[in-house]
């Protein structure tokens, strides 16, 4: 018996997945189907999947071509399956050509001309609303924004809005979008989310007026480092029925996920210690301060929770503004600490001590892929890791639009209570600097 193997993804089931497969079929007398698992898919970049695993497999098996379907959960599987299920020829669409050499050393190889005109990413695209993003901008700068927002199918950067026409023409000169405005109005035609990406002393007045306009806002935590001015925008938000997000990425990545889900559910036991330690020379930015010691505190409140006890900063202050502050926030049954460096620099790093095990996030911990856990029951150490490249900011976007389809305008990443906690510790600090 001649044994075929073929995979994909085969979201959105189209003309084309049923060709292959039955292309395929005609190389043998048994086919095995792989289809790829959502965390296999995750972790090569394919965030746009819009079908489930169930109903994928589904479709395949109702073409009723398929002996047996299997699951892609790894990179590499194909090698065992191939092994695994005695496989005689491997099948795969030629837009892979040439990708699969390798396997020929256990099999035959075949790539087969892919049907033409249709894509998953064509059916998403003309079956699920297209989002355009505009960018409120200072700088001539998109922390990769632009790139981010390619991996996902629904999300396109149309807009960029700046009040200066140097930064505007610097900012098209690197990225080329299709509209860029110095005015409000003709922005907002163009655009359903806007990411306010400006200093602080700015962003609550244009993410108020994106708001009030109908636009669903991304912007850097803080808002604002007035609690009430928070809370207000929160209310514009809702008055509007749009979506008000904290650009703050890590909470929406795996790894961190894991991270909280491992914490919360006293995998590392009672938590004692929190340390979180973040600096960044860039002189330029005003309120780089503010802006460092939102992201570390994301991570504490989140992990530690909003209840704490007391506050105790420590800081350093120059004419320039704050140079290093130290930050502990007192819980009642342990305490966490972030150490932000502006001038006076810090070694980043994150680690959670519980009475059970510590975890540690190495380097820039607020895009890690992986953490350590170390148990204090003196087994090896274990890493906890995920593939992915980039920022982040993909994650973010991804979970915006499960939250858009659903009409939700409260983001699960960070809850806008957490967000407003934040600001409140930014305003204690300031208010007694
Ligand atoms: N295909 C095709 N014609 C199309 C679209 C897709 O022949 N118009 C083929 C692809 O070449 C592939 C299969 O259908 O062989 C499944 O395509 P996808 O669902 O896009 O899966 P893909 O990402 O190509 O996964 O391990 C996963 C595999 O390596 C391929």
């Amino acid at each position: 018996m001649k044994k075929v193997i073929t995979y994909g993804t085969f979201d959105m089931f189209h003309q084309g997945h049923y060709n292959i497969i039955k292309r395929a079929k005609e190389y043998g007398d048994y086919l095995i189907v792989g289809v790829t698992g959502d965390s296999y898919d995750v972790g090569r970049g394919k965030l746009s999947v819009h079908d489930s695993i169930a109903t994928r497999i589904n479709n395949v098996k109702n073409t009723g071509l398929a002996d047996a379907i299997i699951v892609e959960e790894y990179l590499g599987q194909k090698i065992s399956d191939i092994i695994k299920y005695d496989v005689d020829v491997f099948v795969i669409g030629d837009d892979w050509k040439g990708k699969f050499d390798h396997l020929k050393q256990y099999c035959d190889v075949v790539y087969l001309e892919r049907t033409k005109n249709i894509s998953s990413t064509q059916l998403r695209e003309e079956n699920f609303k297209q989002y355009n993003i505009g960018l409120i901008v200072d700088e001539p700068k998109d922390n990769q924004l632009i790139v981010e927002s390619q991996k996902l199918s629904g999300f396109k950067v149309t807009s960029v809005f700046s009040e200066s026409r140097e930064v505007l023409d610097a900012f098209q000169e690197k990225y080329d979008i299709e509209n860029a405005y110095r005015n409000l109005d003709a922005f907002w035609r163009d655009t359903d989310i806007v990411f306010v990406k400006c200093h602080l002393d700015k962003r609550a007045d244009f993410i108020e007026q994106c708001l009030a306009h109908g636009k669903h806002v991304i912007a850097d935590p803080p808002f604002s480092l007035d609690a009430k001015i928070h809370k207000h925008l929160y209310k514009v938000a809702k008055d509007n029925q749009v979506a008000l997000i904290d650009n703050v990425k890590m909470v929406y990545v795996r790894i961190f996920i894991q991270l909280l889900w491992m914490t919360h559910a006293g995998m590392i036991g009672d938590i004692i210690r929190f340390n979180c330690s973040i600096s960044k020379r860039d002189r330029s930015i005003v309120n780089l301060f503010d802006d460092l010691a939102a992201l570390a505190l994301c991570p504490v409140i989140k992990i530690m929770g909003k209840e704490y006890d007391a506050i105790e900063p420590n800081l350093v202050t120059s004419e320039d503004g704050i140079e290093y502050a130290s930050i502990t926030l007192k819980y009642p049954t342990g305490e966490a600490s972030i150490n932000i460096g502006n001038k006076i620099r810090v070694k980043e790093q994150l680690e959670i001590i519980g009475t059970e095990g510590t975890i540690r996030l190495k380097d820039n911990w607020w895009k890690s892929n992986y953490f350590e856990l170390e148990t204090t029951d003196g087994s090896e150490v274990k890493t906890y890791s995920m593939n992915f490249e980039g920022n982040g900011f993909c994650f973010l976007l991804s979970a915006m639009r499960t939250m858009l389809e659903n009409n939700r305008t409260e983001s699960m990443g960070l809850f806008p209570d957490e967000s407003n906690t934040i600001v409140k510790i930014l305003e204690y600090i300031h208010h007694n600097k």
